[in-house]
């Protein structure tokens, strides 16, 4: 694969975005052509008109960006056009359905690494060299955000430290592979994504990614980085009913896709 740029050459973000952003990450502005052209980010976003600007305003110049919209109901489709990305939409409700539709997109469009990304602004999109030169340097399939160690106070809610901290453990019970987390924000070798054949429609689908990550011996590698208070409002962890949900989809995966592909 072709050299990146150094992660010191912080790189330039996406123009056109309007809306809030974050305080300033050391992103550059006015990019003139992706300095990561290998690189292809897919974003599942459901009604995130306050965060999407700000994450897209912040992404690092890339080949191609695609926001997938499940019938969002406010102007996430709009602000993601204007800020310069593709916008999917994916009829099929559900966040694994959407990161699949993205995926599709992805691979047709031959990029060589692909990375998902949260519309709710929770993780820092500056921060996506940190997981991609890793791929681009041949030293790994399958980079992930940590984010056990870098949350802000009130990013990672207790019921969600301990859900993961079961759901790594089941996972590695049943691959051999421990890992820290199931940070939303990875990138990976689109090679390897494409013989995942991921199928999980929902929340479960970032635990099968995992557990086929594991079964495929792909190297992978969690990187500690920082996690935010997401933009605008919880629709899964800050509810009660999202939270359950959202467990029991986890733990029913972790049992679906224990067996290889
Ligand atoms: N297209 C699409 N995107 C979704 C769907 N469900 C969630 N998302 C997006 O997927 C990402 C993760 O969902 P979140 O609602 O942030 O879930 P969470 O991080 O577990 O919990 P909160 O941040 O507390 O709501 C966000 O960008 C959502 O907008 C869906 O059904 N379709
Ligand atoms: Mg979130």
């Amino acid at each position: 694969m072709s050299p990146s740029p150094s992660p010191g050459d912080r790189p330039a973000a996406m123009s056109g975005a309007e809306g809030p952003s974050r305080p300033a990450t050391g992103v550059t502005p006015a990019p003139h052509a992706a300095a990561w052209p290998q690189v292809g980010v897919i974003i599942p976003a459901l009604n995130e008109e306050e965060a999407l600007p700000g994450v897209l305003a912040e992404l690092p110049p890339v080949a191609a960006v695609w926001v997938v919209d499940n019938g969002s109901t406010d102007r996430t489709a709009a602000l993601a056009r204007a800020a310069g990305a593709t916008v999917i939409s994916e009829p099929k409700k559900g966040y694994g359905n959407a990161c699949q539709a993205g995926i599709r997109a992805a691979l047709a469009a031959g990029v060589q690494v692909v990375v998902i990304l949260d519309g709710d602004h929770a993780d820092r999109p500056s921060d996506l060299p940190l997981l991609v030169d890793p791929i681009l340097r041949g030293e790994a399939d399958f980079v992930l955000s940590d984010r056990t160690r870098g949350a802000q106070a009130g990013a990672l809610l207790p019921h969600q430290r301990a859900g993961n901290a079961l759901a790594v453990a089941l996972i590695a019970r049943s691959t051999g592979h421990r890992y820290a987390d199931m940070g939303p924000f990875r990138a990976i070798r689109a090679d390897h994504l494409a013989a995942m054949r991921l199928r999980d429609p929902n929340h479960g689908w970032n635990v099968e990614m995992q557990m086929r990550a594991a079964q495929a011996g792909l190297r992978i590698r969690e990187i500690p980085l920082p996690y935010q208070p997401r933009v605008g409002t919880s629709k899964v962890s800050g509810t009660v009913k999202g939270s359950v949900l959202a467990g029991v989809r986890i733990l029913r995966s972790v049992w679906r896709y224990r067996a290889k592909g």
